[in-house]
């Protein structure tokens, strides 16, 4: 399986409870390479596009309230089969079905204030990085 990259977030409920540094220590334990990494905090104009596939959805609302509401940290992530892989690592979207040991588990409170985003394709996360980091930054 070739080395290929990633997107994530640290979410702001997980930045609130100051789990930035131990989220970061599980990405690294599992093997990620940091490519990209900022802590920033996105405009409601932001959340829509990030989430735009969500639009229709009965908590876009939500979530865009919720991804603006305080600081998230960004990052680009390379390793093998980084996309499933960062995946398994997070666990289920809600934390009460995510496996033992996935940040999702360790970290999340509910389906909404999830801790962490993960891409869920290999273009998706090229999309996603590009939309918040320059190529300057990405290294
Ligand atoms: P993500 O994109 O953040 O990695 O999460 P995901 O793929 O596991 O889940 P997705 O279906 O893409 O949903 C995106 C985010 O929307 C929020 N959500 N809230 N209240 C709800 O029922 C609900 N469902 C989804 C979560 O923050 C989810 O991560
Ligand atoms: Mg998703």
């Amino acid at each position: 399986m070739a080395t290929n990259r990633t997107f994530t977030m640290i979410k702001p409920d997980a930045v609130e409870k100051g789990h930035i540094g131990a989220i970061l220590e599980k990405i690294s334990s599992a093997g990620f390479k940091i490519a990209a990494l900022k802590l920033t905090q996105m405009t409601k104009a932001d959340a829509e596009a990030f989430y735009a596939i969500h639009s229709e959805r009965p908590f876009f609302g939500e979530l865009v309230e919720f991804m603006t509401r305080g600081p998230i940290v960004a990052a680009i992530l390379e390793k093998e089969n980084a996309v499933d892989d960062f995946r398994t690592l997070i666990g289920a979207t809600n934390p009460a079905e995510a496996a033992e040991g996935t940040i999702r588990k360790l970290y999340a409170a509910s389906i909404g204030e999830n801790a962490v985003h993960g891409s869920d394709s290999d273009e998706n996360a090229a999309i996603e990085g590009a939309f918040h980091f320059a190529g300057r930054e990405q290294f």
